[in-house]
């Protein structure tokens, strides 16, 4: 259907003139890293944004969760959902962390509460929640559940800077939390990340432990890692930042065309975000229901490959199933991550995509669903050759 692929994570670039300016001036000052002038004014601008007291803005949302595990020195396990990108508990292991995987809410996707209370057995040391496609979890039981295991709550919010729950903007809630900025998300530095918080103690421990360790020159008090933001990423941030409204106005729009265009599509629902959540309509998230469709998520992915339409599985297959943390649950079993992982279809969205070719998406998807049967028949037969 495309003659140039269409993607999912294509990046939203913003002013161009304006971030060319401010890598003019990056480079005419001779100042490219350690804390320059655009990293402060970037990590400014997100606290503001985020209604927190503190940013520090590193150089991934990865490194941000190491670093922000190492600065609340949180030890042993650490309950996680399994139905997250791989980062969040690479990031747990990358700093000698357990995840002790939980289920997920069907309807939110997020971190199921009563599954949370079953998992606490007096010994975990921090409870992490995703704000699965900028979809806020439920922060007021999460909060209860840590305060009652004695242990900190924190957030990996990597899709979530400008969503908001109950009219408060992400980024507040729990001991801390951790924004991606990578190229893929609604407001991206290239690559980048950010802790925020509103514990003064916390930001100056993240602070350090984000620039090896240096508390002044030549005097270093902790063990740190190299996890800064290079000024070039924050001009980028910077210059993302002017325009994410007008990024939001067209996620809306993209968001409302799927949305009619798919309308009555047998077994395919969008997911929707109302409620208490504030969104960016950055993800358009589908699960494919395949006793209504006839047809399977998976079948419906590889179809629109070859359409050139690069839907992704996000995330598939749940990250318990990964090579790395495959027999870390041992008998438990996650039904809810398991279901989703083999329904769930992210489609392409963003600022590039034309809206006419939202309008070409849904009607493959349309046609896929109507002709499920012989898809399938034609499928196996490529299959046996
Ligand atoms: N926690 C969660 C819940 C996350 O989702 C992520 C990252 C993290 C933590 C860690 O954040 P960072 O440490 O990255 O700051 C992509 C992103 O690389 C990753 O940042 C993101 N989540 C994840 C959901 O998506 P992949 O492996 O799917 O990337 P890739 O290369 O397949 O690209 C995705 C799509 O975007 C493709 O269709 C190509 C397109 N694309 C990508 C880039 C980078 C472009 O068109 N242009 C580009 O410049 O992980």
């Amino acid at each position: 259907m495309f003659a140039e692929p269409i993607h999912v994570g294509r990046p939203n670039i913003g002013n161009r003139e304006n971030l060319l300016k401010r890598l003019t001036a990056a480079l005419d000052s001779r100042w490219l890293s350690n804390g320059g002038p655009l990293v402060h004014e970037f990590e400014e601008r997100i606290a503001a944004q985020a209604g927190v007291r503190h940013c520090v803005a590193t150089s991934s949302a990865t490194r941000g969760i190491e670093v922000l595990a190492r600065a609340l020195d949180i030890k042993g396990r650490v309950i996680v959902p399994s139905f997250t990108f791989i980062a969040t508990v690479n990031a747990l292991r990358w700093v000698g962390l357990e995840p002790v995987f939980c289920d997920v809410d069907a309807a939110t996707h997020n971190l199921d509460p009563a599954k949370v209370e079953e998992l606490l057995d007096g010994n975990i040391g921090a409870i992490m929640g995703v704000h699965l496609w900028g979809r806020a979890c439920d922060v007021e039981r999460l909060s209860l559940l840590a305060e009652r295991a004695g242990c900190p709550l924190i957030f990996d919010a990597a899709h979530a800077f400008g969503c908001g729950y109950k009219g408060r903007p992400v980024g507040g809630f729990g001991a801390a939390e951790v924004f991606s900025f990578h190229a893929t998300k609604c407001v991206n530095s290239f690559e980048g990340g950010a802790i925020v918080t509103n514990d003064d103690r916390l930001a100056s421990e993240a602070r350090l432990l984000q620039n090896f360790g240096f508390a002044d020159f030549d005097y270093v008090t902790r063990a740190g890692t190299n996890g800064r933001m290079p000024e070039a990423s924050a001009a980028m941030g910077l210059t993302s930042l002017d325009s994410m409204q007008d990024f939001i106005v067209v996620n809306r729009r993209n968001y409302a065309a799927y949305d009619e265009g798919l309308s009555g599509i047998a077994g395919l629902a969008l997911v929707r975000f109302d409620g208490d959540i504030t969104s960016h309509y950055h993800y358009i998230v589908v699960e494919v229901d395949e006793a209504k469709s006839g047809i399977s998520r998976d079948m419906i992915h590889r179809t629109l490959w070859a359409e050139n339409i690069l839907a992704r599985r996000y995330f598939y297959p749940g990250c318990h199933r990964t090579i790395p943390y495959q027999g870390n649950i041992g008998r438990r079993q996650l039904p809810v991550t398991d279901h989703l992982a083999g329904s769930v279809l992210c489609l392409p969205a963003g600022g590039e995509l034309r809206p006419d070719a939202i309008g070409d998406v849904c009607g493959m998807l349309r046609f896929i669903v109507a002709n499920a049967g012989d898809i399938a028949a034609r499928a196996a037969s490529v299959d046996r050759v």
